[in-house]
């Protein structure tokens, strides 16, 4: 059966200051200009551009201790909450396009504020639950999930221009996979929490298409929840997605990327999508842009409706001689 008709809300998010490296600001106008709209069209995807996210400067934002840019995070995400919560209520799959990780705090939380209980979906090298007291670099896209988490609560403290922002997450609706590079803390975190994880090496274990049955299986029990994805680019091997601020060996493949995409796409319950950490001045070469953007498009297509195998519009009719 051809898949049902949807309809992708795309909000722009051109911010940096979770992290410490620029050029990540740079990613939506990128992923746009590879054609996003036009190709999500031809998959039969009705497309609504909100466009990109202004944000004030924040300046003076002098550090909290090690945390770095702590005003001008919790203003963005404000901000991209409000928008990605009228996307939904627009009755769109919402598709964020940062910026850095730091902005799934506002988008998950803008999500659930539209349509309540989530799953959540989290891919990357990264756990990114580092809370602002274990956090060692101060960059707060190590740190979103536990501002999100329900169980971390009383670990977080209520930092400012943060005020607006209340866990929505349990642990138990949240599967990581494609885990890495996990810093002590967050290992103990996730453990503590009893939190479902499909590291590299669960996915060199079983394979892709048992980790996806398995998130599937894992978040379905708990009820059939909008899923939101959370896909961070540096999931995916650095020899792909070279063009990011913290790129780790040993990733997935271009093929278990898409994988991932096209198997969450077939539940029917993605709800929003999140594409971040494309960083276009991290490439040593154009070809490495070239190449991390494209990936980030086609993760995005597979989201939408994209198979492998090809598609066709319902309406489409053999040209007669
Ligand atoms: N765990 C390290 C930290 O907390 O700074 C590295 C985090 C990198 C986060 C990237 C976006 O996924
Ligand atoms: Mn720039
Ligand atoms: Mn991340
Ligand atoms: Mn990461």
């Amino acid at each position: 059966p051809p898949p049902p008709a949807r309809s992708a809300g795309i909000v722009g998010a051109p911010f940096c200051k979770g992290q410490s490296r620029g050029g990540v600001e740079d990613g939506p106008e990128r992923i746009r200009a590879a054609g996003l709209q036009r190709r999500l069209q031809q998959l039969g995807c009705a497309v609504k551009d909100y466009g990109n996210l202004t944000f004030e400067d924040m300046s003076p934002d002098e550090p909290m201790g090690l945390l770095k840019s702590v005003r001008a995070v919790g203003a963005a995400n404000q901000k991209l909450s409000e928008a990605v919560r009228a996307v939904k209520e627009d009755g769109h799959t919402a598709v964020m396009l940062g910026g850095d990780h730091s902005l799934a705090i506002g988008s998950i939380h803008g999500h659930s504020a539209a349509v309540g209980e989530l799953s959540v979906v989290w891919v990357d090298a990264h756990a990114d639950i580092n809370t602002p007291l274990t956090t060692y670099t101060g960059n707060i896209h190590g740190q979103p999930v536990s501002y999100l988490l329900h169980e971390l609560r009383s670990k977080v403290p209520v930092l400012p221009n943060f005020s607006w922002l209340k866990p929505c997450v349990s642990a138990a609706d949240v599967v990581f996979i494609g885990l890495r590079d996990v810093d002590p803390a967050e290992h103990y975190i996730l453990k503590m929490l009893g939190v479902k994880t499909f590291s590299m090496s669960e996915v060199d274990q079983l394979g892709v298409a048992r980790v996806m049955e398995e998130t599937c299986d894992y978040l379905s029990a708990r009820g059939k929840k909008p899923i939101h994805l959370s896909y961070d680019i540096d999931a995916i091997d650095p020899s792909v997605a070279p063009a990011t601020g913290t790129p780790v060996v040993g990733g997935l493949t271009y093929r278990e990327g898409v994988y991932i995409t096209e198997h969450l796409c077939q539940t029917g319950l993605l709800s929003a999508v999140d594409l971040v950490e494309v960083n276009p001045l991290r490439g040593q070469t154009e070809e490495d842009v070239r190449s991390t953007v494209s990936t980030a498009v086609d993760l995005l297509l597979g989201c939408f409706g994209r198979v492998r195998e090809g598609n066709h519009l319902p309406d489409y009719r053999l040209p007669d001689p």
